[in-house]
């Protein structure tokens, strides 16, 4: 059995509990009204019938959790950030995200994935142009409700390519994934 430990990061109301609602298919994750995440909520469910148990963390987005960032981090094999693409002050956000979570964290970026959270399926705002690490990792777009199913497949994939690395290498490598002060 495989285990691993992924985070959901992101701005707030960037759509991380939703996204962590359908793919853990805990709850229903349509129709419910915002409601900040406490701190954080971890959700365990096997992926791909494949021997593979995620442990994901939905962590909060707002400020006042960011000192709770590198208990986030602790022994995590993997990284989703998600943004909202229509909200310019998430978009600035996210330099200093990947720099915590990716590039000061040696989480790989290969274990690293973008999820670009469009709430409004009809409008397709043109990518970002991202630099240095946010441009060399895999981003994707997402919605949960207009199109699940490329969520669901795009995470599923980003999973087995984690855990088929992960088999190569001692699973109590984990410490590597601490920040770097
Ligand atoms: N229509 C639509 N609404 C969405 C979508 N994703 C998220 N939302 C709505 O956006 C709001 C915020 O979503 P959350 O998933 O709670 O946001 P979060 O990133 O977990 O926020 P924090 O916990 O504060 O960090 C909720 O009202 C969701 O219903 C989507 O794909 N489509
Ligand atoms: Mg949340």
């Amino acid at each position: 059995m495989v285990k691993l430990k992924i985070i959901l990061v992101g701005p707030p109301e960037a759509g991380k509990s939703t996204i962590a609602n359908f793919l853990s298919e805990a709850i229903d994750y349509t129709n419910y009204e915002y409601r900040p995440t406490p701190g954080v909520r971890i959700l365990e469910f096997d992926v791909n019938h494949r021997n593979t148990e995620v442990e994901l963390w939905d962590c909060s987005g707002e400020d006042k959790y960011e000192s709770l960032w590198p208990v986030f981090l602790w022994n995590a094999n993997a990284v989703i950030i998600v943004y909202n693409p229509e909200n310019s002050n998430h978009i600035m956000e996210l330099d200093r995200l990947s720099d915590h979570f990716i590039v000061k964290s040696m989480v790989p970026h290969t274990n690293a994935l973008l999820v670009a959270n469009c709430k409004d399926p009809t409008h397709k705002p043109s990518p970002p142009d991202f630099h240095g690490t946010l441009a060399s990792i895999t981003h994707v777009h997402a919605n949960v409700v207009e199109n699940g199913d490329l969520l669901k497949s795009s995470f599923e994939k980003f999973v087995t390519s984690i855990s088929d690395g992960k088999s190569l290498i001692n699973d109590d490598l984990g410490f590597l994934s601490l920040p770097i002060q």
